[in-house]
């Protein structure tokens, strides 16, 4: 079933008791948080990801991948919630077993109003001791680096002829020591799902749980290329439930869902919701 406007799925919404919403990077592209994999503007067409988002990168150059994940939360900070956002959290007041689950590390739907959103890969908000994941880290504000807020780690996508030279070498300025842990000295590392590391066990399992007993999934703004959180759309399809998504491009969850709305999520989300 493919469908151009949405006013099929809002009746499907409509009519569902449980729903999960399962989020990825374009919910807040119109936030102006960049995404990873689109063409141009996408942060993996800028930054070498192999040198920013593994363990071994962080183990390796911490300054630089601090001082990147400082630069990232500075634009999180900047951002407001869009009208997609605001629509999820009007789906969970319409229907109150809503469950959002999303891979993104921003707080956008918490800003939104959305309850209790499941973090699949973690936040930019919640640093954490590289020794041991029991160590919290207090939030290293005094970290809210002066590179960060005076734009360096420049968003190349203002230049696009340059946006596929992922060689984008950061200068020392980039650089931002992070702090040490105050229970161990270890350091402090960003508090997201890197490359080759395992999800949160309980935000997974509770997913996966929401995923199987929902009767409507929508899925907004994924690729749906990264495991294991693009197995929850699939999860949902093969337990029965409506899998509906919105996304202006196609993606490989286009097969698994019943209904492929091409567009964004602020352009189609607040017309599901009403
Ligand atoms: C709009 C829009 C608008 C635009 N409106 N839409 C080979 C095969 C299979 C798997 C693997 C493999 N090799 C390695 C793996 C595993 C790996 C993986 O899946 N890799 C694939 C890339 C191949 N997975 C992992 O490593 C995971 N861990 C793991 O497997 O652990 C195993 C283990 C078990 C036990 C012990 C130890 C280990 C971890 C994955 C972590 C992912 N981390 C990141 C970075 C988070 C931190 C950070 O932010 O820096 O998570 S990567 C990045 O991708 C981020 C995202 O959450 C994730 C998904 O991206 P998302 O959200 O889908 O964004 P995009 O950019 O891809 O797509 C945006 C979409 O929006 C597009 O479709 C646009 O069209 C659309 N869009 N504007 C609506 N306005």
């Amino acid at each position: 079933m493919e469908s151009v406007l949405p006013a099929g799925a809002a009746e499907l919404l409509g009519q569902a008791r449980r729903i999960v919403v399962f989020t990825g990077a374009g919910m807040s592209a119109e936030s102006g948080v960049p995404t990873f994999r689109d063409d141009l503007t996408g942060l993996w067409a800028q930054f070498d990801a192999e040198r920013l988002a593994t363990p071994e990168a962080f183990a390796a150059d911490p300054d630089l991948v601090w001082g990147w994940y400082e630069w990232r939360r500075a634009r999180v900070r900047q951002a407001q919630p869009n009208p997609g956002h605001l629509a999820v959290a009007a789906i969970e007041e319409l229907v109150p077993e809503t469950v959002v689950v999303t891979q993104n590390v921003d707080d956008l739907h918490e800003r939104a109003g959305s309850r209790a959103p499941i973090h699949l890969h973690g936040s930019l908000f919640a640093p954490r001791c590289v020794g041991d994941a029991a160590h919290p880290a207090a939030f290293p504000d005094v970290a809210t680096s002066q590179s960060a807020e005076s734009g360096e780690w420049q968003d190349q996508s203002a230049e696009p002829e340059k946006a596929t030279d992922k060689s984008a070498e950061p200068d020392e300025g980039r650089r931002i020591a992070p702090p040490c842990c105050t229970r161990c000295g270890a350091l402090v590392r960003p508090g997201v799902v890197w490359f080759g590391e395992a999800l949160p066990e309980a935000a997974l399992a509770a997913a996966v749980e929401a995923a199987t007993a929902c009767d409507v999934l929508l899925t907004v703004g994924t690729s749906g290329v990264v495991y294991p959180a693009a197995e929850i759309p699939r999860v949902a399809a093969r337990a029965g439930a409506v899998v509906i998504q919105v996304n202006p491009e196609p993606t490989p969850l286009d097969g698994v869902c019943d209904v492929n709305l091409r567009g964004t999520a602020a352009g189609v989300l607040p017309a599901l919701a009403a």
